[in-house]
């Protein structure tokens, strides 16, 4: 197959491409004056924390430290179109319905807070203290237990840590954020086997790696900035080796826009020196093959020169079950692995060439290893691999999860989590003088089932668009209305505004780049990045409108009204000054959070430590743990003729299910998401043509009818049997069912479908 035959995009990512991008979404945001110097303070200390992805921010940061897409998302934020009361009165919920979610957004920041008024279908202005006193009023009426609290993940350190203790206050644990859709499989997989459920890398260890081994994830469309350190690597002689279905542009050539001499020549960096297209769901296979290898090499060095490529010390004192594992490894046949993998046993053992020819080793990834039936199993896999070698808990090493949403990572650290083993419940009931529910909260998965079965009666959203991105929509649509209530805090309307409870609100609040005027002046927030780094930011743009609340006014607003009065709980206080709930935080985790007002805006974050960092393993055994896995890869439902498997993707015009524009000029996509992306052997052996519009049925073997049409044939350079189309359309396509069997993660990249014509 030539990649010539595929549609492709022929520049690096980065370069005029990506200037070209954000100048495009200035014009059609209509941005406000305010954004390009908002933009100027992006990701720089004592400056605003860019909303969009999670990576790390540099002590000594970039003179613009910020990307194409980060700059999409601030002025996506501060935008001058307003989505005002009158814009409610002149259409209806149900005549909304009909636009697609592209123009809802488009119609700009809410400005007022709203109330769903059902007689005449229509969002209606209400006062904040009438929206409060009924919601309160509305969630004493019902078990506490019957409620969910979610948060989308952006929420700063303060406001979710008192989401957080309102739920605890007021009686659940059913707290699912959306990590529960995304990288809760690193939090329990990385927990059960490393102790810590975080990655252990530091910004440093990238100065200092010789290879770095990247699975599924796509840094050049949702992590540009992390492709300043890797060229930074690459310049140095580190080697990247990349396991992805897709042959994804910034992980192959980038030609960095803050360098005026890359863009005036044709310099650009080639990123990987390796890319091996592993079918989708094959990196258990992949990585079995790779220590396979290093264990072949092992006894070969060993026999001939009496030298190790393992860390034998390191597994001997660190490690519990590694000759289980051996046993396993060792007893998988090549052909197995081919066949899984779809890789040729030669490219694999190239990969574990380069990972036995480096003193040091990171491995990285995202939701091509998250979102499967056995994601699990991809990340213990990819430890074991890493320990291997002791490649974790030394300089220059680690595992390095590349996180979603900018404090996705954070409100994990701060209680936001359905998991109540997570949070230091004993030390919140000493602090506010209450009994904490101890029981099991609901995964978001766990929040959709009991929503279908009519036990859930409340739901709460901070920020977010839960019902485009969850899976099941259709199904999750028709039980959706039945809630007794929804809220919505948000910044701009979405599809999940618009599929409303019996009483229903839509609270507008600021974004993170507007000033936060509370009693004692200014507010900043803080955000903790992939890397465990904590970082302040102070929002300087004028606020939208002045009708709009902070989030964590509306949260303080909303637990005043439900909660009794408690001296311990002063919401008034904390909502005056943030300062105090960073105490109440440092109070709760002093380990982490000592003297956390005065770390606030410390160059580069503060470092909140990582115990796996240290070779402490909270783990069963104490030790860092090999896994025999499973299977051996991670679709978890058998190939059959007519079935494929379905990858959903993000383009590069994209945040989640905000969609900027139809170019996904990363990949040569343009003017449409309506795509079905297919090897061209596969479409001819299919007795399908290029261009034909086709649609997708589910075929996950539980007879439930799930489709989606209009679908246009595009030949993409992937490997045979998987198939590409855009997230969150593909959504209707994922049963509830099919998800990460420990960390109930839907498994949005294997998606078992037939095609329909
Ligand atoms: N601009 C922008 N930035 C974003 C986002 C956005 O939507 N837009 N979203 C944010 C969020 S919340 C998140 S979680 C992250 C998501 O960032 P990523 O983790 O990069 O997520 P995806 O783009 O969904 O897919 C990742 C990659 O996995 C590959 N892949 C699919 N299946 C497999 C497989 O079986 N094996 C392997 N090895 N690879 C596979 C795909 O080809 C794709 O390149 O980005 C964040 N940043
Ligand atoms: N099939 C499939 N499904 C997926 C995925 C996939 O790859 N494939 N990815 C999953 C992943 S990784 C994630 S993280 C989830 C994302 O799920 P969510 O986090 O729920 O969705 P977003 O699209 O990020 O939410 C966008 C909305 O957030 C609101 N918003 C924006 N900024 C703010 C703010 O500052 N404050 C408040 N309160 N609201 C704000 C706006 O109203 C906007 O419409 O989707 C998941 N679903
Ligand atoms: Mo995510």
């Amino acid at each position: 197959m030539e990649e010539d035959e595929t549609v492709h995009y022929d520049g690096a990512e980065g370069g005029w491409g990506s200037v070209r991008g954000i100048v495009e979404t200035a014009l059609r945001e209509r941005a406000r004056p305010a954004a390009l110097d908002t933009l100027r303070r992006q990701n720089k200390a004592g400056g605003f924390m860019c909303v969009s992805c999670a990576w790390g921010k540099p002590k000594e940061p970039h003179t613009f430290e910020f990307c194409e897409n980060g700059a999409k998302a601030t002025l996506w934020e501060l935008t001058s179109r307003r989505c005002t009361p009158e814009f409610f009165a002149a259409h209806t919920v149900s005549e909304l319905k009909t636009w697609a979610d592209y123009d809802l957004e488009q119609t700009g920041r809410l400005t007022h807070p709203l109330r769903y008024d059902p007689a005449t279908d229509k969002y209606v202005p209400c006062g904040w203290d009438e929206a409060f006193a009924a919601i309160g009023a509305e969630l004493k009426a019902i078990d506490p237990g019957a409620a969910v609290f979610y948060a989308s993940g952006r929420a700063s350190l303060e406001t979710s840590y008192l989401y957080a203790l309102f739920a605890r206050l007021y009686g659940h644990n059913n707290l699912p954020d959306s990590s529960n859709m995304c990288h809760e499989t690193t939090s329990v997989a990385l927990k059960d086997v490393t102790g810590s459920p975080v990655g252990t890398c530091v910004l440093a260890d990238f100065e200092l790696c010789d290879a770095i081994f990247f699975f599924g994830q796509n840094p050049g469309t949702n992590s540009p900035r992390l492709l300043h350190p890797l060229q930074e690597a690459v310049k140095r002689g580190c080697k990247i080796v990349t396991f992805n279905p897709i042959r994804e542009k910034g992980l192959e050539v980038f030609k960095n826009p803050q360098s005026p001499k890359e863009m005036l020549t044709p310099a650009e960096t080639k990123i990987s020196t390796l890319y091996l297209q592993v079918k989708t769901g094959g990196d258990i296979a992949a990585i079995t093959g790779m220590m396979k290898h290093v264990l072949a090499k092992e006894a070969e060095l060993w026999a001939t020169e009496k030298r190790h490529v393992l860390d034998v010390d390191f597994i001997a004192q660190h490690t519990d079950g590694s000759d289980a594992v051996k046993a396993h490894v060792e007893a998988t046949d090549w052909s197995e692995i081919e066949a899984e993998s779809g890789l040729a046993r030669a490219d694999i053992e190239a990969a574990a060439d380069i990972y036995i020819g480096a003193k040091r080793s990171i491995a990285m990834y995202g939701m091509g290893l998250t979102q499967h039936v056995h994601g699990s199993d991809n990340i213990k896999l990819l430890v074991n691999l890493f320990l291997m070698k002791g490649n974790i808990g030394r300089d220059g090493t680690g595992v390095s999860p590349v996180r979603g949403h900018s404090n996705v990572q954070g409100q994990r650290t701060v209680g936001i989590t359905e998991k109540p083993e997570l949070v230091p419940l004993d030390k919140l009931a000493e602090q506010y003088g209450f009994e904490p529910p101890r029981e099991k909260g609901l995964t978001t998965v766990d929040a959709c089932a009991k929503i279908l079965s009519g036990e859930v009666k409340a739901f709460v959203g901070l920020g977010g668009n839960f019902v485009r991105a969850i899976p099941e929509r259709e199904m999750m649509e028709t039980a959706w209305i039945k809630l007794r209530l929804t809220v919505q805090i948000a910044t701009k309307l979405n599809r999940s505004h618009l599929i409303n409870g019996e009483v229903a609100y839509l609270l507008p609040c600021l974004g993170r780049s507007e000033e936060d005027l509370q009693a004692s002046g200014p507010q900043a927030v803080t955000m903790e990045d992939s890397l465990s780094c904590i970082h302040g930011s102070l929002g300087k743009a004028k606020p939208t409108s002045p009708e709009l609340k902070s989030e964590l006014a509306i949260i303080a607003g909303i637990a005043k009204a439900t909660l009794p009065p408690n001296p311990k709980v002063p919401w008034d206080a904390w909502l005056g000054d943030y300062a105090k709930v960073r105490d109440a935080i440092e109070e709760t985790y002093p380990e982490q959070f000592h003297d956390f007002n005065q770390r606030v805006f410390t160059p580069g974050g503060f470092y909140r430590g990582n115990s796996a960092r240290e070779r402490v393993w909270k783990t069963k055994s104490g030790k860092a743990e090999f896994t025999v896995p499973k299977k051996l890869n991670s679709w978890g439902i058998g190939d059959k003729a007519g079935r494929w498997r379905l990858m959903t993707l993000r383009s590069n015009d994209q945040f989640n299910t905000t969609i900027y524009g139809y170019s996904d000029r990363l990949r040569g996509i343009e003017g449409t998401r309506d795509v079905l992306l297919m090897n061209p052997d596969d479409i001819a052996a299919a007795g399908l043509v290029e261009g034909q519009i086709v649609g997708l049925a589910s075929d996950a073997d539980d007879g439930v009818d799930r489709q989606v049409g209009g679908l246009k044939v595009t030949r993409f350079l992937l490997p045979r049997g998987c198939l590409g189309a855009y997230y969150p359309e593909m959504n209707p396509l994922v049963p509830l069912s099919w998800h990460d069997e420990e960390s109930k993660t839907p498994a949005g990249k294997s998606v078992p479908v037939r095609i329909v014509t």
